[in-house]
């Protein structure tokens, strides 16, 4: 019997006839949130983000085709390691390590932002030369945090561990001592506020190697767009500022891999769910544009 109007598969996009062997993109959602200091629920953000993108439009008007024509993989869930933290991150290492071994370009969906250490970990670890291009209302740059190395907080810090060169975008809250430690690798939201899109994206430019790997803490965003994150910092991007910006930096750039982190679903307000999902969508075409011709 055939099934008419069929709601789409449970997948990132709600993807018919997924091929791993063929896919360009595989997606990892991770749901995992055990360090949060202030509002939890991050490990609901794959979910919420998979079910509204089930409702996105796949051709693209902006740019004229349709993404997921690049071939995206949704794999299950990862599982939490509740033995800590940095089990999780090596547990997630090696599961970015095969995606990068198969030649595929890595999308994990978070899950608090420390999902991001164990993407960039198996990335340093297959040795290309690379930067971390970072947008964040948080520096996250404490050497320890409630007593862990790799709290939310720590981001940056074990990052810069594995990676030299990183690029911290849209920040505005930061300890005094990471203030003027790393002030040279950040780009102020302060500083931001006059200017331009493509002034941005040109200055982001001018830190960021050939191959990137962008991780997106959706807290860079203004909470009145994203309240949907555990600490909604006011006054921050807005989302087509944050789509031009990494449509300009990724022109003549290689997209290595990405995180999308720190969507902690508030029930009832479905905005910023599909807003996580549409940007997932728009990085994935941006990254393909320049791989297409
Ligand atoms: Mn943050």
């Amino acid at each position: 019997m055939q099934i008419l109007n069929s709601a789409a598969p449970y997948n990132l996009f709600g993807l018919e006839d997924q091929s791993y062997e063929k896919a360009k993109f595989v997606v990892l959602p991770v749901p995992y949130d055990s360090t949060m200091s202030y509002g939890s629920g991050s490990r609901d953000g794959p979910d919420a983000i998979i079910r509204a993108s089930r409702h996105i439009e796949l051709y693209s008007e902006e740019l004229g085709f349709s993404p997921a024509d690049a071939g995206i993989y949704t794999l299950e869930q990862l599982e939490p390691d509740v033995s800590g933290p940095e089990a999780m991150v090596k547990r997630i290492a090696r599961e970015v390590s095969i995606i990068i071994d198969d030649g595929k370009v890595p999308l994990l969906l978070g899950g608090e932002h420390t999902v991001a250490l164990g993407a960039v970990m198996a990335i340093a670890n297959a040795g290309d030369d690379f930067s971390v291009l970072h947008f964040d209302a948080h520096s996250d740059s404490r050497e320890e945090f409630m007593n862990s190395k790799y709290s939310h907080a720590c981001v940056m810090a074990r990052i810069r561990d594995m990676c030299k060169s990183t690029y911290s975008v849209g920040v505005r809250s930061i300890d005094e001592q990471g203030y003027s430690k790393y002030s040279k690798d950040i780009l102020y939201m302060k500083d931001m506020r006059s200017m331009s899109d493509k002034m941005i994206a040109e200055s982001i430019s001018k830190h960021v190697k050939k191959n990137v790997y962008i991780t997106i803490d959706l807290d860079v965003l203004d909470p009145s767009e994203m309240p949907s994150v555990g600490t909604p910092e006011p006054g921050g991007m807005r989302y087509t500022s944050l789509i031009n910006i990494l449509s300009g930096v990724l022109k003549g750039r290689k997209l290595i891999g990405a995180d999308i982190s720190e969507l902690a679903p508030i029930p009832g307000i479905r905005a910023p769910d599909y807003l996580a999902a549409k940007l997932a969508y728009e990085l994935v075409g941006m990254a393909t544009l320049g791989t297409r011709k």
